[in-house]
């Protein structure tokens, strides 16, 4: 009995770290400020016959509607209620889409706001998402309902009722961000409130949450409202299997807040992938490939079973949040695919890839003034769907990662590989670097200014490989470069630092 206790309660406290990816998946995908409308049919014609795992995406909530500026990607980051409407579409939208990225094995992963509402200034009235009354200045948000005993007032001990320290753990946790109106977790009755919306997304068949601003929160208040979550809806998981949930707190060292206070409770965000990888690729600091041999726990990062990680997310690809310029976006594509490359062949963490849409840069000493845009739209602020070119990109302004060859290939390249042990290092000293994954997959890289020529150990059976970075195996034919591995494993490789993608990959699966 005691030992079944025993059991149960570790198999509990694991349980929020599992994705429940299907068919042997491991990627998720994030379709930032996508429309419900185009993610259902993306996960039907594209992400289910790739190979992704799931899709994050925007917060689903009503949200407050700003016009100063101009409906930035922000807003969404501002709760008026949990009514299931906002630019992305309709409740039934959402629904339809949820339905049918389960039926294809892509999982839903939903961007949750609890920390706070909106900003104190915003103001009252009907400029919300679904239309629904607020009002900021009295803390009433009758959708809900929330009033003003519901938000953190007199625990804040700052003068501005604002985060003045990140060296404090009350205020980071008890004050508003940024004046956003911070919600008493410690409540029932509130905690109860954020129980229901996320129990109602589990419901209609979302596989998890993105925890947003977790850093804000305490973390006993966090588990008070896991423990009230349902388990995933039965219709397309199997039973007992409890929401993926993976935590934005944002770490770099040198604040009080710490991400390992929440690793119990599932996965969490590690920036320092981010800011480091974009350093060691772009070669700042004196940073080198060949350092990237002990990558992960060897850097000092969170045990990779407690990671979710990514080379750039929505916040800092535009300069906001954590990492600073040395954060990869696809601004800087030919660096940035070489850095989702090594990513995706490497085994630390759960991966997810950032999918964008294009803003107008304006650069005025050092600082984007056009950081704020939101997605491609119409004159109205409706939201643009992505339209489809007839060479599988997208088009009207939406970049979508994903469907880079040199990405989407390797989402695909991580499933083949997932579970095989990180083997055959090699590295050249400088920028030059190879590993496998056992013996179902390799990947090298030339990141120096000089050709690579070099016969390695790939570990792969004898036979002809394609490469699925410069091309597909497709029919049997392969669109790229050819590789040839001899039977004692080892393969000569030559990658000029002038080529396109100055890396290759392949796989069991690319194999003609
Ligand atoms: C919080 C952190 O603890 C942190 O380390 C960080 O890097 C960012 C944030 C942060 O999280 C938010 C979460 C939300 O749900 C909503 C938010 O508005 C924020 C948020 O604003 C925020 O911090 C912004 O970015 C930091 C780099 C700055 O240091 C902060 O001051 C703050 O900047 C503010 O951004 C400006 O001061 C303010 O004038 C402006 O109106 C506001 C615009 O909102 C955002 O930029 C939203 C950012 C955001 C970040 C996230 O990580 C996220 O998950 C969602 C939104
Ligand atoms: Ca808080």
């Amino acid at each position: 009995m005691k030992l079944l206790g025993l059991v149960a309660l570790f198999a509990l406290s694991f349980a929020q770290h599992d994705p429940h990816m299907k068919h042997g998946r491991t990627s998720i995908v994030h379709l930032f400020e996508w429309r419900w409308a185009d993610i259902a049919v993306e996960c039907e014609r594209y992400l289910a016959p790739n190979g992704f795992g799931g899709v994050q995406i925007s917060p689903p909530c009503e949200n407050i509607v700003l016009t100063n500026p101009w409906q930035p990607w922000w807003q969404r980051y501002q709760p008026i209620s949990y009514n299931l409407c906002s630019r992305s579409g309709t409740e039934e939208e959402l629904s339809d889409m949820i339905t049918r990225c389960n039926d294809v094995g892509v999982n839903v992963y939903v961007d949750a706001v609890i920390n706070h509402m909106c900003g104190a200034s915003g103001g009252k009235g009907h400029h919300s998402s679904c239309g629904s009354y607020f009002n900021a200045e009295n803390k009433d948000f009758p959708s809900v309902p929330y009033s003003y005993w519901d938000f953190n007032e007199g625990k804040c001990k700052t003068s501005s009722g604002d985060i003045e320290s990140y060296q404090d753990i009350f205020q980071i946790r008890d004050c508003r961000l940024v004046s956003l109106l911070d919600l008493a977790l410690e409540k029932d009755y509130v905690r109860g409130k954020v129980a229901q919306y996320m129990n109602k997304l589990i419901d209609i068949g979302v596989a998890g949450f993105r925890m947003d601003a977790c850093k804000h929160m305490w973390p006993a208040d966090l588990s008070a409202v896991y423990d009230k979550l349902h388990n995933l809806s039965s219709k397309w998981f199997p039973s007992d299997s409890r929401p993926f949930i993976y935590q934005e707190v944002i770490d770099l060292g040198g604040e009080a807040i710490q991400v390992k206070e929440y690793y119990d409770m599932g996965r969490v965000t590690e920036f320092k992938y981010s800011a480091k990888l974009g350093t060691v690729v772009r070669r700042w600091e004196k940073e080198k490939m060949s350092y990237l041999k002990n990558w992960g726990e060897g850097w000092a990062f969170m045990p990779s079973d407690k990671a979710l990680v990514f080379v750039d997310n929505h916040d800092n690809q535009r300069g906001h949040g954590a990492g600073g310029a040395s954060v990869l976006t696809f601004w800087d594509a030919r660096l940035y695919k070489m850095a989702m490359g090594f990513m995706l062949a490497h085994p630390y963490g759960v991966t997810r890839v950032m999918s964008s849409y294009r803003w107008d840069r304006l650069f005025q000493n050092g600082k984007d003034l056009n950081d704020w845009m939101g997605p491609p739209s119409h004159s109205n602020g409706s939201t643009k769907s992505v339209p489809i070119n007839p060479d599988t990109t997208c088009g009207d302004g939406w970049v979508c990662e994903h469907r880079w060859r040199q990405i989407r290939n390797m989402v695909k390249f991580r499933n083949v590989v997932n579970g095989q042990p990180y083997s055959n290092w090699w590295d050249n000293g400088n920028n030059q670097i190879a590993f496998g994954r056992g013996d179902r997959g390799f990947i090298v890289i030339n990141n120096d200014d000089w050709d690579l020529n070099e016969t390695l150990n790939t570990g792969l059976p004898a036979g002809i490989y394609c490469d699925v970075i410069s091309g597909d195996k497709l029919n049997g034919q392969c669109s790229g470069k050819q590789l040839k591995v001899g039977g004692d494993r080892r393969a000569q490789f030559h990658i000029s630092n002038t080529d396109e993608d100055p890396f290759i990959a392949v796989h069991i699966d690319s194999k003609l």
